[in-house]
């Protein structure tokens, strides 16, 4: 596979509102990071994804932008962007942004033009269609419940939304519309920005049949008829030869739909698309045909396929991205390791898990330090508009909310969107002022400044991972094979190129676990707990990365 440095770097995930507020109203903006760069950098971390900052009434955090060229002002001003952009490059590391254009905001001046009328030069920047039968045009549902239609009284016509109403699609069957997102794109990549992280990029082209959804399943539903329509690769195509391939960037598509069967289109080096994917096909093991607040178990052989089968598939082919959490799923700690008695280790677990893997690996902030799920008491407390909008939803189906809170907590999106645990102080260090969304109340016990003192700290072993992937290029391009597929309660897996070979033995349980691999000539150069021994005797979540000898 051909080498470049996205391939080769850890990248850092930064939900603005929740990281760092610099001037106490609650609220994490631009000097908030700008204060903790030093910080990031002394992570060993390469890049920084930042969740947008750009102009929006908040209806969805920032995902509903209301001008793609401006900054929240919640967040701060475009001479703080400045600032951040190069204090990151000073201290050499890179930016990426998020693209959010599958919808706007209806705050956006194209989408003010568009409502107006009908002959609007903007009005076919969105969708809009005629209702049917005193009803919206289809039976589409939004991904956050309701109709994905919204009708609008000044033309008698609906839009579509496939977000919150306050988020209408794009029309990117309209050619205007792809030139002007390549205009914000290079916009960005003038400024000295390093590339995107495209969001719902799966969704973009739609099937202009508009047909009746007819699965009950919404994930179903995303599948066939949301996501990947006719003329994605395409649009994609057409983004990379106008912009994307003249400058030295990276891009990372999400996609709701990116199966198995498609990821290579996007990703595969010969396409001229993108160059890599964030799948949900692990993140949705959890969900049941409810969706995400209809919670199932599920097993680590699942988990341990997933992460096998698409390794095989894009191998040299494509490059992947390795990512347990981000600001729309749960903790990856209580989500898919333990937030109990064994927080700690399982923490360092799936570092070492991310660290070792074939893909590019992701960190999502308050990982590096193993911070968990929050379970709020009141549904008052809960702040995401998915959220919100799942408790609406059960009092018009005439039950009460607080009955279901637990759903919340295991699956919410805001368990990942409490406010980052600098300190034991008020806030957890985060501000001086009440927060937005409250502070996990285990900030007391999980913090920075304590994992700081602390060299046996989550964080100290975070970054003691990350600079042994830095030290064994084999864990960035090297082969993976999973061993032992049908086991259980240990993931463990090979990587080897010409000159090494490597063993990963990671124990996803509670019990101590004889684990007996056919493999010899082991010698042991990383482990999570304090003090280790070559033997595969694996105590609970417990994680080895040895060397294999011949
Ligand atoms: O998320 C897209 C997406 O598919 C999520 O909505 C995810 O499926 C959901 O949280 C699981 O229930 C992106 C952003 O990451 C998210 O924050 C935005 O809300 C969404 O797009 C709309 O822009
Ligand atoms: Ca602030």
């Amino acid at each position: 596979m051909k080498k470049t440095w996205w391939k080769e770097s850890v990248v850092y995930q930064i939900y603005p509102r929740s990281f760092n507020d610099s001037n106490n109203d609650g609220i994490g903006d631009i000097q908030g990071v700008v204060q903790k760069l030093d910080y990031i950098k002394s992570l060993g971390i390469d890049v920084i994804w930042l969740c947008p900052v750009y102009k929006s009434p908040n209806d969805d955090n920032g995902y509903d932008i209301a001008d793609y060229r401006d900054i929240m002002s919640e967040f701060g001003t475009m001479a703080d962007f400045d600032e951040l952009l190069a204090g990151i490059h000073k201290r050499d590391m890179k930016l990426v942004m998020d693209l959010v254009v599958n919808h706007s905001s209806d705050e956006h001046a194209w989408f003010e033009e568009s409502r107006k009328s009908k002959d609007n030069p903007y009005r076919d920047y969105y969708i809009w269609k005629p209702g049917q039968n005193g009803g919206p045009p289809n039976n589409w549902e939004a991904f956050f419940g309701g109709s994905a239609w919204q009708h609008d009284t000044a033309t008698d016509e609906y839009y579509l939304h496939l977000f919150t109403t306050k988020q209408p699609d794009l029309n990117w069957e309209n050619p205007k519309v792809r030139a002007e997102v390549n205009d914000i794109i290079k916009y960005w990549f003038d400024k000295g920005v390093d590339g995107f992280r495209m969001d719902v990029i799966s969704l973009i082209s739609k099937r202009e049949e508009y047909a009746d959804m007819v699965s009950p399943v919404f994930e179903e539903t995303i599948a066939k008829q949301y996501a990947n329509g006719p003329r994605i690769h395409e649009f994609l195509k057409e983004m990379n030869r106008e912009v994307l391939s003249k400058f030295d960037i990276m891009t990372v598509g999400e996609g709701p739909g990116i199966t198995l069967e498609h990821g290579l289109d996007y990703v595969g080096e010969d396409r001229d698309e993108l160059n890599m994917v964030f799948h949900f096909d692990h993140m949705f093991l959890d969900m049941g045909d409810g969706g995400k607040f209809d919670p199932i178990p599920y097993s680590l052989v699942e988990f341990k396929d997933v992460f096998n089968r698409w390794d095989e598939k894009l191998n040299g082919k494509g490059w992947g991205s390795i990512f347990l959490g981000n600001h729309d799923f749960p903790r990856m700690v209580s989500r898919f390791a333990t937030d109990g008695k064994y927080r700690e280790e399982a923490s360092k677990l799936l570092a070492t898990l991310l660290m070792t893997m074939r893909g590019t690996p992701y960190v999502y902030q308050g990982d590096e330090i193993g911070m968990s799920n929050v379970a709020f008491e009141s549904t008052e407390d809960y702040r995401d508009v998915e959220t919100l909008n799942y408790f609406r939803q059960l009092e018009a189906d005439g039950q009460n909310p607080q009955d279901h809170i637990h759903n919340a907590h295991q699956m919410g999106r805001d368990n990942a969107r409490t406010p980052i645990q600098w300190s034991d102080d008020s806030n957890g260090g985060f501000s001086d002022s009440e927060p937005w969304i409250k502070v996990n109340p285990n900030y007391t016990e999980i913090n920075v400044a304590s994992q700081e003192r602390d060299k046996r700290s989550v964080l100290n072993y975070f970054r003691k991972m990350i600079q042994f992937r830095k030290e064994h290029p084999t864990l960035v391009y090297g082969d993976y094979e999973s061993i032992e597929n049908d086991h259980k309660q240990v993931y463990a897996y090979r990587r080897w190129d010409e000159e090494n070979e490597y063993l990963v033995v990671l124990n996803f349980s509670d019990q101590v676990v004889d684990f007996t691999p056919i493999i010899t000539g082991l010698e042991l150069l990383a482990y999570n707990y304090d003090d280790s021994t070559e033997d595969l005797l694996m105590r609970p979540w417990e994680a080895k990365v040895f060397r294999v000898n011949d």
